[in-house]
Parts: C-alpha cells; structure tokens; sequence
C-alpha cells in the first residue's frame, strides 16, 4: 500500500530532509509544502528562496557548500551591478536569475505561484510535488532592536542574522488563502511531517495561513517534527539565537512544545539523550545530516519508526 508523506519545510535545513525523503518514496507519494514567508522583491524580480532551495536540491542542482543557489553557477551580473556602484548584498548567480526572471513573467501573465512551481519542477526534471504555502504574497517582518521592523532577507541576508529581535509578523496573511493543492495533499497525507527547519521563521508561516493549522491538527495520522535543535543549538541558522531572544530556552522540548497540537511525534537527536514528552511519541535518532548516505537515512529512520508506532503498512 502506497503511504502518501507531506513535509512542510523552510530552506536548507528542510530541503535535507525533502532529499532523503525524495530518495527513498516514489514521487507521487511526496508533496512538499515549502515557506513563502522568505519571498521577496529585489530589483523587479519576484524572489522566493525557499521553493528555489527545495526545487534546485531535489533537482540534484544545488550548490552543496551554501545550499541554495545553483551549484556551479557564475556572478557576472552581480559584478556588472557592482560597477553601477550597487551595493549586491544578495548574492544572485547568472543562472539562478533565469529562474527569477521566468518566475516575474509568468506571474505578470497571472499565472499562480504553484502553477509557475510546478512548470519549474518539471523542466528541471523533478517529480516529487513542491508546493508553495499559498499563492497570495506573504512577508515574514522582523521588528529587530538596531533597525526596527526591517524583511526577512534584511534580516537573514543583509544583517547576517545578527539583529536583536523582538517579534514577528507575517504581512498578508489574513489575505492568504490555502490552495485547493495544498489542501487536497493535507486531507489525503497518511503522514504529516515537519521538517527541521526553524518553526518561527520557516514552518510558522505555512501553519499561519489561514486554515492550514487547524485542518493538519485535524488529521488522525502521524504528524511528527524534527527537531532543528540539537545540545542547545541550531543546525543551521538563527533558531537557537531567536529562540533566546523570543524568550525560550533552545531545546529540542520547547520546539514540540511550541508546536502543540500540530504534532502527535516529535524526533529529537541522539544526543540529547533520552526525551520523554507527555502525549507524544518520540524518538532519538542521529539528525544531524551531513551527507547525502545521513539524509537518505534520516528519512527512512523517521518513516520505518512511524510506520511501527502506528501500524501502517506500507
Ligand atoms: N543566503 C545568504 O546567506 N546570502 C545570500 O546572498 C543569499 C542569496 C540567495 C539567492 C537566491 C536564493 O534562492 C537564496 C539565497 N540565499 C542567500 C539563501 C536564503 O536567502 C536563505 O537561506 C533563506 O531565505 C532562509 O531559509
């Protein structure tokens, strides 16, 4: 019997999991549910680096240093900015602008985020559904100490994550709608998995979305996050830094606890010990993926465990 996986994820730290998940499922059993908060407009162009993370990895096209981008790709048009005296803070690769590019003037056409994904994936070949939160513009506002409310990639990017920040807020949002698509793979997922990727940053966002929280904590399956902290820090990124400043301990219990009852299982890292949550299943296994081998394996750890604890045959 084929068990259909959905994983909502962010960027990089998701995407490792999305890959292993893409090795070891067949495509059609895979949707990915990818963050928009991240999105932006940088000159003129529609820029939306966590479905291009997704896209470009399950696409085996990735540069594996960063993560994102185009593996390989050169920078003479950053370089020609440079000489306009622009100040090129977000690193574009020639060949990753040909996605940005495409992407505006598809949108120009009216066509929708998730149909514009769609056409990407298959032109480079991928199988595994990616799809965007929503199709309605989303942006993550960072209200940071030093500059006041400034956008994600100000944040992330420009400011190195370095900024104090004292909220969030999700611009757009009760303007967001739930796609037919997204909701169509949450109501026919046997499992609902949340990635490791930052949940204030990265997964809050998708479960923001108007809808979306309330038909995932719906579903009588396995929704079951892995944990993006491990010993008390991020495996990549600001979580542990942000947590800290938002007013949380950074352990992998105050990341299920955040989640509540979005989630019935929750895998932390080895590591850390042996974790026991009130109602909730857990799990420690080695989460830190460092190789492709680690990635592949991650996921049919999560997958064989919740097949067991929940008897579903696959
Ligand atoms: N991340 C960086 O740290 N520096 C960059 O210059 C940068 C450029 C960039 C360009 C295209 C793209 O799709 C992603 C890019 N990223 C860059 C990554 C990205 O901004 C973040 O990893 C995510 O938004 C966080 O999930």
């Amino acid at each position: 019997m084929a068990v259909k996986v959905v994983v909502l994820v962010g960027g990089v730290g998701g995407a490792k999991l999305a890959y292993g998940l893409a090795r070891v499922l067949p495509p059609e059993d895979l949707t990915v549910i990818v963050n928009t908060g991240d999105d932006f407009w940088h000159y003129g162009l529609r820029i939306c680096p966590d479905l291009d993370t997704i896209l470009y990895t399950l696409a085996e096209v990735v540069d594996k240093s960063n993560g994102w981008g185009v593996g390989g790709d050169t920078v003479h048009l950053l370089d020609a900015l440079r000489r306009y005296g622009e100040d090129t803070w977000f690193r574009l690769g020639d060949q990753d602008v040909a996605t940005h590019l495409l992407r505006t003037h598809w949108l120009r056409e009216e066509q929708t985020l998730t149909a514009i994904t769609a056409r990407l994936a298959a032109a480079l070949g991928v199988r595994v559904t990616i799809l965007p939160m929503t199709d309605e513009p989303v942006a993550t506002m960072v209200n940071t100490v030093e500059y006041g409310e400034i956008t994600f990639q100000e944040y992330f990017v420009r400011y190195r994550w370095q900024p104090t920040v004292k909220s969030l807020r999700l611009d757009g949002i009760e303007q967001a709608r739930m796609t037919d698509a997204v909701c169509h793979a949450i109501e026919q997922a046997d499992i609902i998995l949340i990635g490791p990727s930052n949940p204030w940053l990265s997964i809050d966002p998708i479960l923001s979305v108007p809808g979306l929280r309330t038909l995932v904590e719906s579903r009588p399956i396995p929704r079951v996050a892995v944990t993006p902290i491990v010993g008390g820090r991020a495996l990549k990124g600001p979580a542990a830094k942000l947590m800290v400043e938002l007013g949380y301990n950074p352990s992998p219990l105050a990341v299920a606890d955040h989640y509540g009852s979005v989630i019935n299982g929750f895998v932390y890292d080895r590591s850390d010990g042996q974790l026991s949550m009130p109602l909730l299943h857990t799990a420690g296994f080695e989460t830190i993926m460092k190789t492709e081998n680690d990635k592949i394996f991650l996921a049919e750890t999560v997958l064989q465990w919740i097949k067991d604890w929940h008897s579903i045959q696959a």
